[in-house]
């Protein structure tokens, strides 16, 4: 029965046969090599830094780009790796979005044929690691707002700055970094051993305990013109990497969320009070069916949004339609995962309150909630709520 309800209108039927061995491949990546340890990893807040050869084996890292070693999948693929890799742990999903859909795209779409060359294949190879600084301590939801500057100083550019909350800083050899320069903002690729350049991670999370999330410091960092990326300019070219990363989001967030009604409906079955199940009580069969309802759906919408991106029909606006129902979903359905275990429900030996805690992070990222609901407001009216 449980299995029943993982896939309840039965969409994985209508996978290619490539696509059910990816996800059958990378289901058991996780349940072998990430499901045994990752409790313990949250709570001593590490990342397994090991895994990330073995992701780079499996050919995940960049895998929706075209050459330079990367594999050129369709969207759904994509969309699946993500959903199996966040049913282990938001934290590898963000580790792949971070690498293949923010880094290695940026570098993609706006690198020269040079950058392209030197960073994506040893990206693919996950022997280089890249991130991406976006966020500043006074720029979040609003990054025009950012204070990051790049001069010119010679032939060179002169980066100084702070960006925080970048995910894979202090483990990154590139970093991606997005500035303010006279003529707007501007991407640089930043290697991390430059002079200047400063990543210290940020302890006492909450959440994302498995992943690591630091603070990047640039003062007076020397980048040559040779290392901006030159099809960057504006906002748009850092929002358009958001776009790719997202998508990816709208997957992984029904990972996190079969992982818990999975284990709910484990727990509601073994678990008897009264003499009964508790399975059998009316008030946690609705739970459950909430959660379905709740999981079914946003299955549906990823599997059509992967439709739309793959015939090339995918706007901003409707990937922000899935991030916004999909991590909103999730993040009801750990809730409710949660409550259904009881007092094991707070414990880390249950996947629950560890999604629970992430998908609060997930909620935040890539675009609050908040500013999705603005993008589909504005989407929808002509009006734009944000200042
Ligand atoms: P706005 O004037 O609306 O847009 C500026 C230009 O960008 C274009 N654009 C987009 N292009 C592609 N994809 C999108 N999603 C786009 N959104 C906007 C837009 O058409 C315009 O182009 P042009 O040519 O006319 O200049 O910009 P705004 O300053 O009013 O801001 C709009 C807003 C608030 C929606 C935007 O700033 C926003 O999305 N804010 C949220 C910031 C955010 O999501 N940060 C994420 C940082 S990275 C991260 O969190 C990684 S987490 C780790 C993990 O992924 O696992
Ligand atoms: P703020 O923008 O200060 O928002 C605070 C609150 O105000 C939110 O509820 C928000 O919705 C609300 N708000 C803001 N503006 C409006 C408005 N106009 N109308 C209504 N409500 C509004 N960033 C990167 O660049 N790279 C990364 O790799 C990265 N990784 C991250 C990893 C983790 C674990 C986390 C938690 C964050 C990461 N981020 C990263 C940063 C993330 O993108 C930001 O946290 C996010 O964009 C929100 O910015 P903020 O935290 O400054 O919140």
């Amino acid at each position: 029965m449980v299995n029943v309800a993982q896939d309840f209108l039965g969409l994985d039927v209508d996978l290619s046969d490539e696509d059910r061995l990816l996800r059958d491949t990378v289901r058991a990546f996780v349940e072998t090599r990430v499901l045994p340890d990752i409790a313990r990893n949250f709570e001593e807040a590490k990342f397994d830094l090991g895994l990330v050869k073995e992701m780079a084996g499996l050919g995940l890292f960049g895998m929706h780009l075209e050459g330079y070693g990367c594999a050129g999948a369709g969207p759904m693929a994509y969309g699946i790796v993500c959903r199996e890799l966040e049913a282990g742990d938001s934290g590898l999903r963000s580790f792949l979005s971070v690498q293949g859909s923010l880094s290695m795209t940026a570098i993609r779409m706006f690198g020269s044929e040079e950058h392209c060359e030197e960073f994506l294949p040893a990206m693919a190879a996950g022997e280089k690691l890249g991130c991406f600084g976006l966020t500043e301590p006074d720029a979040g939801s609003d990054p025009a707002s950012m204070r990051a500057t790049a001069r010119q100083s010679g032939g060179d550019w002169l980066l100084n700055g702070t960006k925080l909350w970048i995910t894979n800083g202090s483990i990154a050899d590139i970093a991606v970094i997005w500035a303010m320069t006279e003529d707007g903002v501007r991407g640089f690729l930043v290697p991390t051993d430059s002079a200047g350049f400063e990543a210290r991670d940020i302890a006492r999370k909450a959440s994302m305990r498995a992943s690591i999330t630091s603070e990047l410091t640039l003062s007076d960092v020397r980048v040559p013109e040779g290392m901006r990326l030159p099809g960057a300019a504006g906002l748009r070219a850092p929002l358009s990497c958001l776009s790719e990363a997202r998508f990816g989001i709208v997957f992984g967030a029904t990972g996190a969320a079969r992982a818990c009604l999975t284990a709910a409906l484990e727990y509601a079955n073994d678990r008897k009070q009264f003499a009964k199940p508790i399975s059998s009580f009316q008030l946690t069969q609705e739970k459950l069916v909430n959660m379905l309802t709740l999981l079914t759906n946003s299955s549906l919408i990823a599997t059509q949004l992967a439709k739309l991106k793959a015939r090339g029909d995918l706007s901003p606006a409707q990937v922000s339609y899935g991030k916004r129902h999909n991590v909103g979903a999730a993040l009801e359905i750990a809730r409710t995962a949660r409550s259904i275990m009881g007092a094991n429900g707070i414990s880390f030996d249950y996947p629950p309150a560890r999604h629970m805690a992430n998908l609060e992070s997930v909620y935040t990222y890539e675009g609050t909630h908040e500013i999705h609901t603005l993008i589909l407001g504005q989407a929808i009216t002509g009006e734009s709520a944000f200042s």
